[in-house]
């Protein structure tokens, strides 16, 4: 009896509202007034991809920090559906982290993450579709999942689609085109920072078999100097996804949408 009263009195992890770590450092020399403004929050792997891009290009930027929950009259201002990440550029604004990786693409400042063969840009595509379509709601499934049978049944199915990207990926690695980080490794660098960090103690995810290719391409995510730039100690991850492992009612857009069988919001 006293374990189930002390699990019901157990306190109930919130999602963080301020990085830490590296995350915190660099929020702090992106303090300062920009032209080029991205809203996010530290908890946000659809913020991080974003992040992470402007970090590799090296493009001048100001990191503010929001809750999207509360939704605040500048978020709402950029995104009426008053979702992160959020770009502000001098009066312009717009959302939706795939299509704002584009836009610092397309502003041609820094390194380039498709490069210029319309072939490899299309793959490169091709493949962000599915990391988006089939393998970041599969991540929420699985995290989600509240019964051993449907957890393991999520678990087979995040695998799988996890494999066809790594089938596709460059054979030497590590990285999806080769030896240099690009635009599909970095659409999918802040879920396989969580695989880690969230997805093995809530659900018991395993470490990659040493020297396969997978394995390469999760120590290379993990070693590099601008995802490293923009990732907060592991506590806060940890904290902010329990309402994910709990499935607690109103947790989130993305939470509602996998729990109701639609795509991400
Ligand atoms: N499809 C969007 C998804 C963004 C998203 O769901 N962001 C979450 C934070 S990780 C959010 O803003 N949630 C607010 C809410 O659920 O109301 C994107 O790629 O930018």
């Amino acid at each position: 009896m006293a374990s189930t009263d002390e699990a019901a009195k157990k306190e109930k992890k919130l999602y963080h509202t301020k990085a830490t770590g590296a995350a915190l450092a660099t929020v702090k020399k992106h303090s300062k007034d920009d032209s080029l403004k991205l809203y996010g929050s530290c908890f946000c792997p659809f913020v991080q991809r974003v992040w992470i891009s402007l970090e590799l290009k090296q493009i001048p930027y100001q990191y503010i920090e929001v809750d999207p929950y509360e939704k605040p009259e500048s978020l709402l201002k950029i995104n009426p559906r008053g979702l992160i990440p959020a770009l502000k550029h001098g009066d312009w604004g717009c959302y939706e982290s795939t299509v704002l990786m584009e836009y610092l693409e397309d502003l041609g400042q820094g390194i380039s993450l498709l490069g210029t063969d319309p072939k490899t840009k299309a793959n490169c595509r091709l493949w962000s579709d599915h990391i988006n379509r089939s393998i970041i709601p599969n991540f929420y499934k699985y995290i989600q999942a509240q019964e051993a049978d449907k957890q393991a049944e999520a678990a087979v199915e995040f695998k799988n689609q996890i494999m066809k990207l790594v089938d596709a990926a460059d054979a030497t690695g590590p990285f999806f085109l080769g030896k240099d980080i690009s635009f599909v490794d970095v659409q999918f660098a802040p879920w396989i920072l969580r695989l880690n960090r969230v997805l093995k103690p809530y659900r018991g995810w395993p470490d990659p078999e040493p020297g396969t290719r997978w394995a390469n391409w999760v120590e290379a995510i993990e070693g590099n100097e601008f995802v490293k730039a923009t990732t907060s100690t592991d506590e806060l991850y940890l904290d902010s996804y329990e309402r994910y492992a709990e499935n607690r009612p109103n947790t989130s857009q993305v939470a509602n949408a996998i729990n109701e069988g639609r795509g991400l919001p």
